[in-house]
């Protein structure tokens, strides 16, 4: 075809003129090559902006399939074949939603993507997607989460599916069993893979999938293969500034074994994508922009002829020219209106279909829905090298569902066909039932020796298996590294240092260790100095896929920004999002790659469970494994940051999380305690867990561990004795629990409370509120479901059973954390917390803001003992006085 779309444009030229340049440059092309017609174009371009006349800048080329008809190659596939196996796979994943629906109306599921994507999913799994075998890691592909009805209904046909599971789609928790509704690893473990129907994270996840694929070759930690990274996306979905996000670093990268392929049906959930504009070539310039090699897959090779006689470019510009509103309405339109609409704005365009009748206008396919189309696309795709690449191709929302759904706004959420409907759904695609069975609408299956199953069979046995199969590949690990955690049990003999830097020193360690050092994946964005961990940059180097190009201009100090091609650091710049997306390719490797690399990801505390949850929420989905270092964190405990900064929430944010264990540590030791339990558990025992740590800045001498075994039973749980009161005698008693950087506020209200008001206070570090929590519901959610047994007892409350006194808990962050764990105390409990906006300013002014610092701790103490009636109101009052309260003072939390 030849693009002559820009000449109806030009104005005062001659076209007799344009037609010669245009020979001129075909005849370069035919006799010189590609790459010399490229040079041409080149040099006028270059020659053009030099006399001021360059070209206006596009990055979109014409609205026609990138791959030119003659360029298409042959489609090695049997069609007819792989069509009766594409129909029948549509006609069960429509039965699966259309059953599901009728038993319960609230259930259903999506038709309409699936219709959309059948043929962009059957040429992959038909032709491309390369299962993991022994010899060879297979490809790794994220399906569009809507179409999840194809998937099951595939596997259906492949036999590893049955059609009690499809009838239960949606119904899990049938006794037989059933379908999860979207791509959720956590819930079908043998099958799903990847997550993928919260919109947007799948792009980002696949990006930093693709690029950790080649961090770990760079490492030589696994072969060089050219396995590929699919994500198939809506084109709505990429209204998700996530999905766009990071296609820079793809390109930047040269992550040539990445490919999207965008299902570009024009519609989203309420209406269309960009009614007034083209998503397509929206899309088109971000991505080429970007560095991407983009392949168009617009028109069926119904169109080929029709762009044939397109001479003078007239169709390609009105298409170009047409809103996707417009092209929407195509499709539920009739013949003769695709004639007016389309051809109708020339007489010579209508003359190009005078032949043709409007039934096959009406008919015309888009470039999705062509298997030679899409099959030559992805092969483009899969033989490019250098940049990643995106397949646009063109669809129809609802394909297939005629009346009831094709093309229209509402398809959707289309969930019901009626008996008409299905009959000419069943008819289109030749399923053979009946119209006696239509109204039970039934799976179809062939026979195990029918064409249909032993060509898919066949298919995927050649390409390696069934897509997508999760399997965890990664052989346990055997050590206890109980010698490199040693060191950190002992204390820090009087050195200031700060939970952050005692971290960074076991960090230091681990890559040492012989076992674990190679499988560490330190991910930082972009805060490695605020940690302290720059000495990493010269230890291991900072991973560059082009090593460093540069002299940097710190060489010459001893902990210089060392970049290297086998770094080992994932230093990703400022992206929260990106980070975790490495942390959830790293901490799924066990399964992915058959590796247990153990990611490290430490952020800034603020900008983690706040800012990028959904992603944590996914990684849990996905069973990653791995350790989350909140740093910086605390609302009093990093001083002068301020309101945005002051993390007091992220612990409160990490209760949903089931798979998450929370900790918030004050000593080295509790950290060593948690770090090495958390190896053994997830990568010896193949624990599907994954850890939050918080760390924070504020520098004191790290106590050594006390002796006994319950101290590290304690920690794990969530809590232990740290100090008791050596005050025996006192009538006045009471447990303080502290955590993190508020332990050592508990620990002075100790001595005040000891020395200036004669109270013997027990002090106790409670690790992780959300452990004694769970802790607690799950014990009694046991104890429900076994009134008759003896009733177990929260570890809480086994705890307090022998401390006597009121109960005080201070916190750094939200109040209801303590309070979480109320209700299995055996007294009240008071609660201190940091609710509120944070401030800039110093640590001890925060924690008299927030009424967290050991005066507010002694001052709760004092007030809970008056409750009690073990004091008088007049002690309370002149300890205020004596501790210098301000009892008319802001409230932290309105103010
Ligand atoms: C983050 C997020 N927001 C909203 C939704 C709800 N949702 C599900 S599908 C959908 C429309 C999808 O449109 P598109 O991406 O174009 O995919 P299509 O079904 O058209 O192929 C929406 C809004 C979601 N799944 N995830
Ligand atoms: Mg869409």
């Amino acid at each position: 075809m030849t693009d002559n779309s820009g000449v109806a444009r030009v104005m005062g030229i001659d076209p007799q003129e344009i037609q010669e340049w245009i020979e001129s440059f075909d005849a370069v092309l035919k006799e010189e090559g590609q790459e010399a017609a490229t040079v041409l174009l080149d040099r006028l371009r270059s020659r053009a902006q030099k006399l001021g006349a360059g070209p206006a800048f596009t990055a979109n080329t014409p609205y026609v399939n990138t791959i030119p008809v003659e360029k298409q190659g042959v489609f090695p596939g049997d069609q007819e074949i792989e069509r009766r196996i594409k129909s029948l796979i549509r006609w069960n994943a429509l039965a699966m939603v259309v059953r599901a629906n009728r038993v319960d109306h609230s259930i259903g599921g999506h038709i309409s993507t699936y219709a959309s994507a059948a043929t962009l999913f059957e040429i992959g799994f038909n032709h491309f997607f390369r299962g993991r075998t022994d010899e060879f890691e297979g490809d790794t592909v994220y399906l569009q989460g809507h179409a999840s009805p194809g998937v099951y209904s595939r596997a259906f046909l492949e036999g590893r599916l049955s059609a009690k599971q499809l009838e239960n789609f949606r119904r899990e928790l049938r006794p037989d069993g059933g379908l999860t509704s979207y791509p959720h690893p956590w819930l079908m473990p043998d099958f799903w893979e990847y997550p993928t129907v919260s919109m947007g994270l799948s792009p980002l996840m696949a990006i930093y999938q693709a690029r950790f694929n080649r961090y770990l070759e760079d490492r030589a930690i696994k072969p060089k293969t050219n396995a590929k990274v699919w994500a198939f996306l809506g084109d709505g979905e990429t209204d998700e500034p996530e999905t766009l996000g990071a296609i820079t670093l793809a390109s930047r990268e040269n992550l040539d074994n990445l490919i999207f392929v965008i299902n570009c049906n024009l519609q989203r959930l309420d209406g269309p994508v960009r009614g007034n504009g083209k998503i397509v070539q929206e899309l088109e310039a971000a991505f080429r922009g970007a560095g991407w090699n983009v392949i168009k897959v617009l028109w069926g090779s119904d169109w080929d002829p029709l762009f044939e006689r397109d001479v003078d470019g007239l169709l390609v510009k009105g298409l170009g020219e047409m809103v996707d509103g417009e092209a929407q309405k195509l499709v539920v339109e009739s013949g003769a209106y695709v004639r007016q609409h389309v051809f109708g704005t020339d007489p010579r365009l209508l003359k190009m279909v005078e032949n043709v009748p409007d039934e096959a206008l009406r008919t015309l396919r888009v470039g999705g829905h062509d298997p030679r189309k899409v099959y030559a696309a992805y092969k483009s795709a899969v033989e490019h090298t250098g940049s990643p690449t995106v397949v646009l191709a063109r669809t129809i929302k609802g394909y297939g569902l005629g009346e009831s759904g094709e093309g229209r706004n509402i398809t959707h959420q289309q969930k019901k066909l009626n008996e008409e409907e299905l009959r000419e759904f069943r008819s289109r695609f030749g399923i053979p039932i009946n119209d006696e069975q239509l109204a039970d609408t039934p799976f179809y299956r062939p026979t195990e020796d029918s064409r249909e199953i032993q060509y898919l069979r066949a298919r995927r046995q050649e390409l390696g298996g069934y897509v997508p199969t999760r399997k965890v590949r990664s052989k346990p690990l055997v050590a206890d590294h109980d010698a490199l955690f040693r060191e950190f049990l002992t204390g820090s003999d009087g050195r200031e240092v700060s939970t952050t830097m005692a971290f960074v020193g076991m960090l230091r360690q681990m890559l040492r260790d012989p076992e674990i050092g190679k499988l560490v994946v330190p991910i930082v964005p972009d805060e490695a100095r605020t940690f302290g961990m720059e000495s990493l940059f010269r230890q291991v180097g900072i991973y560059s896929s082009r090593g460093q190009l540069y002299e940097p201009v710190d060489q010459h100090t001893l902990l210089y920004y060392k970049e290297a091609k086998d770094g080992q650091i994932l230093e990703e710049g400022i992206t929260e999002a990106g980070s975790m997306a490495s942390f959830i390719a790293a901490g799924s490797a066990y399964a992915t790659h058959g590796i247990n690399t153990i990611p490290f990801f430490i952020y800034y505390s603020m900008f983690g469970l706040q800012r990028i949850s959904d992603f944590i929420w996914a990684a849990a989905d996905m069973r990653c494994r791995g350790f989350l270092l909140g740093g910086t964190a605390g609302r009093t405990t990093l001083a002068g940051e301020g309101l945005q900064h002051q993390d007091g929430n992220s612990h409160i944010l990490a209760l949903p999380i089931p798979t998450l264990w929370a900790y918030d540590p004050a000593f080295a030791y509790e950290i060593a305690v948690i770090i090495q339990e958390g190896i053994r558990r997830m990568y010896k025992d193949g624990e599907s867990i994954f850890y939050y740590i918080t760390v924070m800045n504020e520098a004191y001498a790290m106590p050594s561990m006390p002796p006994g075994p319950e101290i590290r039973e304690g920690i794990l749980k969530g809590m232990y004795k740290y100090r008791a009161s050596e005050n025996k005698k006192s009538k006045l008693r009471a447990q303080i629990f502290g955590s993190g950087a508020i332990l050592r506020e508990a620990l002075k209200a100790q001595e005040l409370l000891e020395e200036k008001y004669g109270v013997a206070a027990d002090v106790w570090s409670v690790t992780s509120y959300k452990a004694l929590y769970y802790d607690g519901i799950n014990t009694e959610r046991w104890n429900l479901l076994h009134p008759a047994e003896k009733a177990r007892v929260p570890y809480v409350s086994q705890c307090l059973s022998d401390s006597p006194g009121v109960l005080v808990a201070a916190t750094d962050y939200l109040k209801a954390l303590p309070n979480l764990v109320s209700k299995w105390v055996p007294r009240r409990l008071a609660a201190l917390g940091t609710d509120g906006f944070g401030r800039s300013d110093g640590r001890e002014a925060l924690r008299n803001f927030f009424e967290v610092d050991s005066r507010f701790i002694t001052l709760a103490t004092l007030h809970e003992l008056l409750q009690d009636g073990k004091i008088e109101a007049t002690v309370v009052e002149k300890a205020i006085q004596d501790l210098r309260i301000d009892t008319e003072k802001a409230n932290p939390l309105l103010t």
